[in-house]
């Protein structure tokens, strides 16, 4: 008999995968089959929701190594020389449901983890460096904005484009997403950010304010709208498949690590407001510090148990770091544990992938469904106790910062004298669009134009445009009034007209 036999979920040797059990070879299926009940109940249960924006992603490890010296900045174990840490990356897309194409125009989501000897840190960002809203209370209008109308379950043009012309904030990472970044060549040739604002803490507990930037040693590369629709129809999996292919085959891709730093009381100066997510600090004021790099070098062994239940969370903070009054960074502190319950459940951090890889667990929180891990049969899970429980470390954990820095907390609701919400997204487009890369974004903003049915939306696109440069909105004004088409051949015709 062959040792490789088929087993019931709890270990018994089965009869068959091909035949329920039946009274006789013709005869009825017996409800006593137990096997058959088990396996079409697991296969009833085998879905968890799906993460509710950036369903569809795909994920690989690596390991981030630290090459410079940035130990006068912050005290984290991960940054310091020579650290290393295994990395957990997962991209995504950000409206489209799980079967959807990646290659549909989206900001792309650039999950990172690393799992450091003080517990796992993860910095959840996007592959733009900035966001569509800077109040978290926003995010649930702005997603149903972009999924689906309540009648037809169809996406609409009009939806999007209301939201975002009564959401003026949202301009700078609109023409990120309308513009070459909103359609990679792969998930290895774009940069990712962390996008907000952190703190970083020093040994000494001097504090400082902190913008991640991670940028491929693969370049920069975008495809066109064209080779985008194509490959929607023909591989929806296209960048899942490119990264797991390119690990498969040894091409191990990677990214360089480095940071803007900026001195904690300019946080009160500064002339944009550097805690609101819809703003870049100029990288002539604080220039790019390099820290490191992280290679994506090994493939998971199973997708849905790592990939999928992978859950990331900006609270996943380790002593030396820690987020900064953002308002969006202070939602998002909740919301993600919150949605991992949701999702996966209660002891969602005790799935091999969530745990620490390289700390140890030593906690008083115990039981709730599914758990996996327990403490030592002499503990007792409560403290203070006199049984050599883990007690409270405050100079191990860290020190408290800005939150007793009222001066501070109000600079951080307060506009600057360079806030406004259009400058950042003018500047991008004209001092960083090369022309052709204006002639392209042209082109997608006329072809969303097309797509806009409701007039005083279109009038509202028109404006949101003229806002962010005058010729800009003067070119697809007068482009949509000839009925130039939103494509290529019709840029090229704006172009001349430009
Ligand atoms: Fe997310 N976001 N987000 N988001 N986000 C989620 O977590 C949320 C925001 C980002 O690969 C959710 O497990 C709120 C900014 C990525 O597993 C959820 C707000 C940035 C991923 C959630 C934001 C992101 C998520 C959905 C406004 C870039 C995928 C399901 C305050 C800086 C992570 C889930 C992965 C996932 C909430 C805004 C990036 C619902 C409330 C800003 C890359 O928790």
């Amino acid at each position: 008999m062959s040792e490789n036999f088929t087993t019931t979920q709890s270990g018994a040797p089965v009869a068959s995968d091909a035949h329920s059990l039946t009274s006789g070879p013709d005869g009825i299926t017996a409800l006593h089959d137990r096997y058959l009940v088990e396996k079409l109940a697991s296969f009833n249960r085998e879905r968890v929701p799906e993460r509710n924006p950036h369903a569809k992603g795909g994920g690989a490890f690596g390991e981030l190594v630290i090459t410079e010296d940035v130990s006068k900045y912050t005290r984290a174990a991960v940054f310091q020389p020579g650290a290393t840490s295994e990395t957990l990356l997962r991209f995504s897309s950000v409206a489209g449901e799980q079967g959807s194409p990646d290659t549909w125009r989206d900001v792309r989501g650039f999950a990172l983890r690393f799992y450091t000897t003080e517990g796992n840190y993860d910095i959840v960002g996007n592959n733009t460096p900035v966001f569509f809203i800077r109040d978290g209370i926003k995010f649930p209008d702005f997603i149903h904005s972009q999924k689906r109308l309540g009648a037809s379950g169809l996406r609409d043009a009009d939806m999007q484009w209301d939201f975002w012309t009564h959401s003026p904030e949202s301009a700078h990472q609109v023409t990120y997403l309308m513009g070459d970044r909103g359609l990679p060549t792969s998930w290895r040739e774009m940069n990712g950010y962390g996008s907000h604002t952190y703190q970083w803490i020093n040994a000494e507990g001097e504090r400082f304010w902190v913008q991640y930037h991670f940028r491929s040693r693969q370049g920069v590369h975008n495809m066109s709208n064209e080779e985008a629709e194509k490959l929607a129809g023909s591989d929806a999996d296209f960048y899942r498949r490119d990264l797991f292919d390119n690990i498969e085959a040894g091409n191990f891709p990677t990214w360089d690590v480095a940071v803007q730093i900026m001195p904690y009381e300019e946080g009160k100066t500064y002339r944009f407001n550097p805690f609101d997510i819809t703003k870049t600090w100029s990288h002539k004021d604080y220039p790019l510090i390099p820290v490191g790099h992280f290679t994506l070098n090994r493939n998971p062994q199973n997708f849905f148990a790592e990939i999928e239940q992978a859950a990331f969370s900006p609270s996943n903070l380790v002593p030396g770091i820690d987020i900064s009054p953002d308002k969006m960074l202070m939602a998002r502190v909740f919301s993600y544990p919150d949605a991992q319950r949701n999702r996966i459940g209660t002891n969602y951090n005790q799935l091999p992938v969530n745990q620490p890889h390289a700390a140890k667990v030593n906690t008083y929180m115990h039981e709730g469904a599914m758990q996996y891990t327990f403490n030592a049969p002499e503990a007792r899970v409560y403290a203070p106790n006199s049984f050599g429980g883990p007690e409270a470390d405050a100079a191990r954990a860290g020190e408290g910062s800005w939150e007793t820095d009222g001066e501070m907390i109000r600079a951080a609701a307060t506009l600057r004298s360079e806030d406004d919400d259009f400058g950042q997204a003018g500047t991008l487009y004209r001092e960083v669009f090369t022309a052709e890369s204006k002639e392209r974004f042209h082109a997608n903003l006329l072809g969303q134009c097309q797509g806009i049915t409701i007039e005083s939306i279109r009038e509202g696109f028109f404006q949101y445009w003229t806002n962010v440069d005058a010729n800009l909105g003067a070119i697809l004004r007068d482009a949509y009034a000839a009925g130039v088409a939103g494509t290529t051949d019709g840029a090229a015709e704006m172009a001349g007209k430009a």
